[in-house]
């Protein structure tokens, strides 16, 4: 027998290391092949730390594991009336050293690192853009802002709002982030980031993207090829409605960015004349799409009534109420126009303050409400603008339970 001067037998010893240390090796290496590619420069610091995790926790699974088996084949009784107690043992001051320094040193170390990697992915870096972000039932908002261009409406930076976020190779992103009903969670699997979005309470995310979504690389920036966002917070019934509703598209270069960008701007600054028209642009902007169906704009989301065919609707709504005013009272008064089998959560979008996330300009219900208006089986409009005006501008004095 193989036995050193203290009578323990090594070469078990060593099988057993081989197999644990090349087992969670294997381990840490396979598993990230399950994983969506690494889109984010903080996905491959999160990685790296992830996989030293692996292999050290795939190495005590199967160390431990090992154990259970041996020890259950090894020592089990051979008679089966032996219902005696086995040996007692205790005190092994060797061993006790010994399974107390290395786990003390293992954890040390990952302290050490995860700490390291979770101050790089947090401190802000240079030039990094803010893009302000709303979670809500069941959408996100994100605001960009044009520093540099001011909107002489408002004498303030031209600002718009999207349901997507856009961003570049190599942007530093500041997501700032708040939530305006319940909690909900931002994450982005491919940039390997998640963060809570808290009522009343600011939290903010970095990351920079490093991998372009035009995987194909025509040129043209599909929804197929971005990054969906999902919800990671349970929220409400259209919870996986709000991973449908987002997506992030990530621009090859600066300059496919910066165009885009003042596309935007420009449609800020020179809005269509057409109130159906802009409508069609502005309605897209804001968080409708995770609870209404609408095929027209591509919205799938169950929470709220399908909005196909509403034109021809709402006049039959509520009684004394012509289309355009049931409309624009479903949007300014959602909770006094209830419609039966829904329960009554949508928000109510006034104009107060432009910086609450529930703001609509009189000028965006009338633009929305003229394209809802167009949304009949003929495709004419049910309305007629100046009298959308004139419901934009009443005070609301009917309400009631709509009927189907
Ligand atoms: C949280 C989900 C939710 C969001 C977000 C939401 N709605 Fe609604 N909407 C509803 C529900 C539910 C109703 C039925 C009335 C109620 O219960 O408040 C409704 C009713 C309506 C109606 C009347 C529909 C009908 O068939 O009578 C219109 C029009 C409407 N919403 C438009 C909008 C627009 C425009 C937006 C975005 C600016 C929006 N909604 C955002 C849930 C939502
Ligand atoms: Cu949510």
């Amino acid at each position: 027998m193989n036995r050193s001067s203290s009578g323990i037998n090594i070469v078990p010893i060593l099988i057993v290391a081989v197999v644990c240390i090349g087992g969670g090796l294997l381990i840490s290496t396979l598993t990230p092949t399950l994983f969506p590619v690494q889109a984010s420069s903080q996905a491959q610091q999160i990685d790296t730390l992830f996989q030293l995790m692996l292999a050290i926790g795939g190495g005590l699974f199967l160390l431990v594991q090992g154990l259970i088996y041996y020890a259950a084949f090894r020592f089990r009784v051979k008679d089966e009336n032996d219902r005696s107690d086995g040996p007692p043992i205790h005190g092994n001051n060797t061993l006790e050293i010994v399974w107390t320094a290395i786990p003390a040193v293992v954890v040390v170390i990952l302290v050490i690192y995860s700490y390291s990697v979770w101050v790089s992915i947090e401190t802000p870096q240079q030039n990094e853009t803010t893009v302000e972000v709303v979670g809500r039932r069941f959408a996100w908002t994100f605001t960009y802002t044009a520093e540099d261009i001011i909107d002489p409406q408002t004498n303030a930076p031209v600002r718009f709002n999207d349901p997507n976020l856009y961003t570049y190779v190599n942007e530093a992103l500041r997501l700032q982030m708040t939530a305006t009903d319940v909690n909900h969670a931002f994450w982005v699997p491919q940039m390997r980031i998640k963060q809570d979005l808290l009522v009343g309470r600011i939290t903010e995310m970095r990351f920079t993207p490093i991998l372009s979504t035009d995987t194909n690389g025509d040129g043209i920036y599909e929804m197929a090829e971005a990054f969906p966002l999902r919800c990671a917070e349970l929220c409400g019934d259209g919870h996986g409605a709000m991973g449908l509703v987002s997506h992030v598209y990530v621009f090859g270069s600066r300059e496919e960015y910066d165009n885009w960008f003042a596309q935007r701007v420009n449609l800020v600054l020179n809005p269509p004349e057409d109130p159906v028209a802009r409508g069609a642009q502005i309605l897209p902007t804001y968080p409708c799409s995770g609870c209404h169906v609408l095929t027209s704009l591509g919205w799938t989301g169950q929470s709220g009534p399908n909005l196909n065919g509403i034109g021809d609707r709402a006049s039959r709504r509520v009684a004394g109420d012509s289309a355009e005013e049931y409309i624009v009272h479903s949007i300014r008064h959602p909770l006094r126009y209830l419609v039966p089998g829904y329960a009554g959560i949508m928000p109510q979008f006034i104009e107060d303050d432009p910086s609450n996330a529930n703001y609509m300009s009189d000028a965006d219900l009338i633009a929305i409400t003229a394209y809802l208006c167009t949304q009949t089986a003929s495709g004419d409009s049910a309305c007629d603008i100046s009298t959308i005006e004139e419901a934009a501008a009443e005070e609301v004095t009917t309400s009631g339970m709509a009927s189907q």
